[in-house]
């Protein structure tokens, strides 16, 4: 099988890793050139997704048997200060992922579409488990714009016979997520704490809401099993059925830190809209491939922990010896 990655962010790391050590599939990822990825076995290609020829003229020159289309704005919270760029990249981005593809003739790779469970939104009251037949109400900029994805995704294989599968992803953690994300907020602040270069406080937005955490390298194994036995032109939810409240992750996060740390709301953390409870109905993934998560969340937590104290002590280290 030949695998191609779009996106050489987080996700876009581990399932490469993934898709090279576990699966033995020959696999090739696309990145931004001001992202640096070595990743033993799979070469990386400059890729920016705005440009649909240069996507073309990758996918003729390799012309992988399944797609990951992971690149994106990923954030909710920078989706409000710059909706038109979320838009951009999203919407269009995808959207010239999916012509590219449909203007090579003859050429009907898999392609997974990365969406978000937080298309669905704000719930009818009474519900927080969501099934992919729960109508999508999108509550921020970028949700709207990973629903519009699933649309096409979803009209493509309709209108053209692609071979689109749409997954909506929940919250996905781990070593390696970039600072803005919750879990790696909070580890990355403890760990400057017990580095001693903070003040034992740590700064918070909502730890009302509740969302549905995975293990990022339990998600990629979810990609891939997809990838294989996904059914086109279907949506996909990929989260662990289970939801934390922000609170007791927060908790959790310090007990494991082994601190005493004050708790302060940050009201710039706090977002225009909020959906309070997410939590994934992972019936059909499970029928489809078998897939169940495998990482308890402690350990997830004592992961990214260690990865941010290291992370903290090297850049300790550079600034002390210049
Ligand atoms: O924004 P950057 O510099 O971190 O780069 C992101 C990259 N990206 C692009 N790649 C190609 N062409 C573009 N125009 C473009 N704009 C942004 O996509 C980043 O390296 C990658 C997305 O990875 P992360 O932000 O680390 O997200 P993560 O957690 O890996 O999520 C993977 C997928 C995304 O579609 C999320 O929306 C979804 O799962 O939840
Ligand atoms: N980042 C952050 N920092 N979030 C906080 C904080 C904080 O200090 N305090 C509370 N939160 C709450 C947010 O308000 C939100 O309810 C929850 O923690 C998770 O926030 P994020 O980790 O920033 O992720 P997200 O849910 O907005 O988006 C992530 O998950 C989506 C799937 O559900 C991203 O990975 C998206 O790309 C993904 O689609």
């Amino acid at each position: 099988m030949k695998a191609m990655i779009i996106g050489g962010g987080f996700v876009g790391h581990h399932l490469a890793k993934h898709l090279t050590e576990s699966c033995h599939w020959e696999t090739v990822l696309t990145k931004l050139p001001q992202e640096t990825i070595s990743i033993p076995g799979c070469e990386a290609y400059n890729l920016d997704i705005l440009d649909q020829d240069a996507i073309q003229a990758l996918l003729v020159r390799y012309r992988p048997d399944v797609i990951f289309h992971l690149a994106a704005q990923s954030s909710v919270a920078y989706s409000w200060k710059n909706p038109q760029m979320t838009v951009d990249v999203n919407i269009r981005g995808s959207l010239n992922v999916l012509d590219a593809i449909r203007a090579i003739e003859g050429y009907t790779p898999r392609v997974l579409l990365i969406g978000s469970g937080e298309e669905y939104g704000v719930l009818p009251q009474g519900t927080s488990l969501v099934d992919e037949t729960v109508p999508v109400h999108p509550g921020n900029p970028y949700a709207i714009t990973k629903a519009t994805q699933n649309l096409f995704g979803t009209l493509y294989a309709k209108a053209y016979g692609m071979q689109t599968v749409m997954i909506r992803a929940f919250n996905h953690v781990g070593p390696g997520q970039a600072q803005q994300f919750v879990v790696s907020d909070f580890c990355k602040q403890a760990a400057e704490i017990s580095a001693g270069v903070r003040a034992p406080e740590i700064f918070v937005g909502n730890l009302s809401a509740a969302r549905d955490f995975t293990d990022v390298r339990d998600v990629v194994r979810a990609y891939a099993l997809l990838a294989e036995h996904g059914r086109a032109g279907e949506t996909y939810n990929v989260g662990s059925g289970t939801a934390v409240v922000i609170r007791d992750l927060l908790d959790q996060i310090i007990r494991q830190s082994g601190m005493e740390i004050r708790v302060t709301v940050d009201p710039k953390k706090l977002r225009s809209v909020e959906v309070p409870v997410i939590r994934a109905d992972i019936t059909k993934l499970a029928r489809d491939t078998s897939w169940k998560p495998e990482i308890a969340l402690e350990q997830t937590i004592e992961e990214t922990l260690a990865y941010w104290r290291s992370r903290v002590k090297g850049e300790t280290e550079e600034k002390t010896h210049g």
